[in-house]
């Protein structure tokens, strides 16, 4: 199937791609298929990810933006390489574990002639872009529905991780991520405005995270939670390192906790993307969205999440 996209035409599209200070000046599409709203760039670069080649021996990872990813990444890659600490600290997670469709952020500069990519774009295709001839298990992080997905994903079936975060929570940690990386302007009600009308980069949330809850049970499929992780984080470790067939030891799951700690990764600079952003590590709560919106959207977003749910026997974090 090839991947194509129209133009969102709609007035909170235009004013959140206004909102940015140095990104987003060509807009965002709809992508067909997926109803993905993506920037523009992202076209270019759709259908080679599409095609992207799967092997039996990968684990990726997929996730709506800011509802874990870099911590599960952590925890993930530690389990596949003898928890090695030390490495882990050394190297920058994206450098370790790429994110597939990283080019879309990289675009402007790979696109020209002698530019390089940005740290994660380098990392992505030297990686995860690297197709079948490179050795070992690759690990591989992505923020598409599966119909974006490589569609060998389907067929291949490696083992796949889904972590979930609650909507109010991840748009809000998406709001700062915005101001903070990419130099969004506006105020965290008007950019919520935006995210429930689904004119916010990678949303409609609910395709995301409904299209995996269908796919939970598959054998190949983990589906985990921020809010699980936060409340039990022992029992999201012994989880997950049983679906990636690890043996984990009780002192080692301590160890783990420790370094997966929010004040550990938030002073580790590998985590932290320490030298590129200030401040990835911003919260790290539940519930702390709800402070920060007014108590209008607030409403506006319970309305949302009723009216989504409704006859989806979604029992996900809200
Ligand atoms: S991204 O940019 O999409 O990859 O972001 P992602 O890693 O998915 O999510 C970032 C949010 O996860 C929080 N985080 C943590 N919380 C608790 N403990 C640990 N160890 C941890 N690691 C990351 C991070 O602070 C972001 O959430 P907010 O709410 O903004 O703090």
């Amino acid at each position: 199937m090839s991947v194509s996209g129209e133009r969102l035409r709609h007035p909170l599209a235009e004013r959140l791609s206004a909102g940015f200070e140095h990104r987003y000046g060509d807009g965002f599409v709809v992508t067909r298929p997926g109803g993905l709203v993506m920037p523009a760039e992202f076209l270019l670069d759709a259908q080679r990810i599409h095609d992207f080649p799967v092997r039996q021996d990968d684990v990726w990872l997929a996730t709506f933006p800011k509802s874990g990813t870099t911590w599960t990444q952590e925890l993930v890659w530690l389990l596949m390489n003898d928890l090695d600490f030390e490495t882990a600290k050394e190297m920058c997670v994206t450098k370790r574990f790429p994110y597939l469709e990283s080019r879309v952020y990289c675009w402007r500069q790979a696109r020209e002639p002698g530019a390089r990519g940005g740290q994660a774009g380098r990392a992505g295709h030297h990686q995860a872009g690297s197709g079948p001839a490179a050795a070992g298990t690759r690990l591989i992080k992505s923020r598409l529905p599966p119909a974006l997905l490589p569609r060998q994903l389907w067929t291949v079936k490696p083992k796949i991780i889904y972590v979930a975060r609650s909507p109010k929570d991840a748009a809000t940690s998406f709001y700062y991520h915005n101001c903070l990386i990419h130099g969004l302007k506006l105020s965290l009600d008007e950019f919520l405005e935006c995210f429930l009308a689904d004119c916010v980069q990678f949303t409609p949330y609910w395709t995301s995270v409904l299209e995996f809850w269908k796919l939970r049970n598959e054998p190949n499929i983990l589906w985990n939670t921020y809010e699980e992780m936060k409340q039990d984080l022992g029992a999201v470790i012994r989880k997950t390192a049983a679906f990636l067939d690890k043996e984990v030891t009780e002192e080692q799951v301590r160890q783990l906790e420790q370094h997966l700690s929010f004040s550990s990764m938030r002073d580790n600079p590998a985590t932290n993307y320490g030298g590129v952003v200030e401040a990835f590590m911003r919260e790290g709560q539940v519930g702390g969205s709800r402070r920060r919106m007014s108590p209008e959207m607030d409403h506006r977003f319970d309305q949302w999440i009723r009216d989504h749910v409704r006859g989806t026997g979604y029992s996900g974090p809200l």
